[in-house]
């Protein structure tokens, strides 16, 4: 089901508001990186944003090294071809909460 992209004083007020996030993939996507004490606390991180993702029904690329967990967000349904949604925004929230 398509979503609506954000509209670009909304993604201004996502980075204002989440200002650890950047933009990337030409403003489709935010990415923030998290560095942990060791790879238990890495895949803890994951754990509990998987827990979240399913139950908001939206779910994060990410790469993980060790203790480093780089996490993306887009919205495959939003626009034509994917971009930045409200979801992202209750995601980032989310995932910012927990550290
Ligand atoms: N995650 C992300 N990142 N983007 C989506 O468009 C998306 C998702 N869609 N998780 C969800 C699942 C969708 O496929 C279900 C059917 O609502």
């Amino acid at each position: 089901m398509p979503v609506p992209e954000l509209a670009p004083d909304e993604v201004a007020q996502l980075l204002a508001e989440h200002p650890q996030w950047t933009l990337t993939r030409e403003g489709k996507a935010i990415t923030r990186s998290f560095q942990f004490a060791d790879f238990s606390e890495a895949w803890g991180f994951m754990s509990r944003v998987a827990l979240l993702a399913e139950a908001q029904d939206h779910h994060p690329e990410w790469f993980n090294v060790y203790a480093k967990v780089e996490v993306t967000l887009t919205t495959h349904d939003a626009g034509p071809s994917g971009g930045l949604s409200q979801r992202d925004v209750r995601l980032a929230r989310a995932i910012d909460a927990l550290v």
